[in-house]
């Protein structure tokens, strides 16, 4: 497997440049296992860190049932978030630099101090300074958005940006699995769900996140955003929308897309 990781990751940089779809990897590559897939992806983070992008934090995903039937990939995953990825509040994408771009609301933490071990979730809120409404704009680099669990890991999890709500919560009082969460898209309710969603509780992903980080000798640190995964399906976007999360406790979250 070694020798094609350079050409693969490459492969899936460059579609994610160009806006153009490419076939699954294990088509070629029957054999590509989840650790391979992870390889792949720190390569393809590589790449944004070489083009000028710094880290900013982790991603989990397919973390809920909504997510894991549009997919029909029925494991969590985790990647990592760029720089390059952040969209601001209120932000407008632009349709054509993406390939099938979807969004999907998330709830989001804000690591107050450096987790380096496995922990459980009720370590892991403890060592979160504050928690956030947040969309995540998703686009498979492979064809028809249809992946195995190897491909979609070595695409980085389809991440393709990020915004956050303006208000960052403490976590103490907060009942996460309770809160209603909305996607709004044209002022229109599309989906809706509760942070249970999320493996009945978004600090599980949390933890879930330590454990994973930990295998590959990496690591939370402070002031990383960590995205706990869409607790609905994932809206596929087009241009005119304006997009729109809302979660109960910690306001609402948008872009626009042209
Ligand atoms: C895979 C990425 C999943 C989530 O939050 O579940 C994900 C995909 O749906 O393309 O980000
Ligand atoms: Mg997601």
């Amino acid at each position: 497997m070694s020798y094609a990781i350079e050409e693969l990751s490459s492969r899936l940089h460059t579609a994610a440049r160009g806006a153009t779809a490419i076939a699954q990897l294990t088509s070629e590559h029957p054999d590509m296992g989840v650790d391979d897939a992870y390889t792949i992806q720190a390569a393809v983070i590589g790449h944004r860190l070489h083009d000028g992008a710094t880290r900013v934090g982790w991603k989990m995903g397919l973390t809920s049932r909504a997510k894991m039937e549009q997919v029909g990939v029925k494991e969590p995953i985790m990647g990592a978030l760029t720089s390059d990825l952040r969209v601001d509040d209120g932000a407008t994408i632009v349709r054509a630099e993406y390939i099938h771009p979807r969004a999907e609301p998330e709830i989001a933490f804000i690591i107050g101090r450096e987790i380096s071990t496995p922990c459980s979730p009720d370590e892991a809120l403890a060592a979160c300074s504050g928690v956030c409404a947040s969309l995540e704009i998703l686009d498979s680099r492979y064809r028809d958005f249809s992946f195995t669990l190897p491909d979609v890991i070595a695409d980085n999890t389809s991440a393709a940006g990020f915004v956050l709500g303006p208000q960052i919560v403490p976590v103490a009082g907060l009942r996460l699995e309770s809160l209603g969460i909305v996607l709004e898209i044209n002022g229109a309710v599309r989906e809706t769900a509760s942070g249970g969603a999320v493996l009945d509780h978004p600090a599980r992903s949390l933890a879930m996140l330590t454990a994973m980080l930990s295998r590959r000798g990496e690591k939370l640190r402070e002031g990383d955003i960590v995205l706990s995964g869409g607790a609905t399906a994932a809206i596929p976007l087009a241009p005119g929308d304006h997009v729109r999360a809302r979660i109960e406790q910690l306001g609402s979250v948008e872009f626009f897309v042209a």
